[in-house]
């Protein structure tokens, strides 16, 4: 009877087994089953500067690697350290993903780590990857990465990256980011955030601010705040 049971239990607990690590055979199976929850690493593609931030990241077999897309438009491509910025055959590509002023959700590109082997990634956008837009999985060392930025700045030009591959792409809201975006860069270009700047503003201060400067400070400060409230009062300060 014990025996039953116990073989009763055995086979209930085979058979809870997700089938995914399956896939990562008898040696990746025992070295999941022991472990750990997988961890999300969210990484930073582009903002102020053409950057991934951090540039380089440790993770387990079975992590997912989120990269979260910031102010520009860049893709997170694998490359190798001997052609940091042309895609690897077969490798993981982002395709080009943007993110504008205003924006209120963030792109991501989420892919599962499936070895343990430095990995190398590049954004494939325009001379980014010269000017050093790489990143590294596992890297050996720090070396290694600044290796690869350095092989990475050494090319003339990048290579761009065809079909989405090895990984997902998605949308996050911009509260749940892991950066705040970079200030608009030209709110008056337009395609900004109109709500924060009323368009009337700016042409109306600049008749006044020459006169102003020719009474003292307090005068000045004193104009320029009546012509943001008043605007219609400003031709009256210049009459004396
Ligand atoms: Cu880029």
């Amino acid at each position: 009877m014990k025996l039953i049971v116990g073989s009763l239990l055995l086979a209930a607990s085979v058979s809870a087994i997700p089938a995914k690590p399956v896939m990562l055979g008898t040696s990746g199976l025992r070295a999941n089953l022991k472990t750990r929850q997988a961890k999300v690493i969210p990484v930073v593609v582009g903002g102020p500067q053409d950057t991934f931030n951090p540039n380089s990241v440790t993770a387990a077999v079975g992590d997912i690697v989120q990269f979260q897309f910031s102010n520009g438009n860049h893709t997170a491509t694998q490359s190798t350290l001997e052609a940091p910025c042309t895609p690897l055959n077969g490798g993981v590509n982002s395709g080009h993903i943007p993110f504008k002023d205003g924006q209120t959700d963030v792109g991501t590109f989420s892919m599962v780590v499936s070895s343990t082997d430095p990995m190398f990634m590049f954004c494939a956008t325009g001379p980014h990857c010269q000017e050093g837009q790489v990143m590294m999985i596992n890297p050996t060392g720090p070396q290694q990465v600044l290796d690869f930025v350095k092989a990475a700045q050494s090319t003339q030009k990048s290579v761009d990256g065809t079909a989405i591959a090895g990984g997902t792409t998605s949308q996050i809201t911009l509260a749940n980011a892991a950066f705040v975006p970079a200030p608009p860069k030209d709110p008056a270009a337009g395609g900004g955030a109109p709500p924060a700047v009323p368009p009337a503003a700016p042409p109306a201060a600049d008749p006044a601010a020459p006169p102003a400067a020719e009474g003292n400070a307090t005068a000045a400060a004193n104009s320029t705040a009546a012509t943001k409230g008043k605007s219609k009062r400003s031709p009256i300060l210049l009459a004396y």
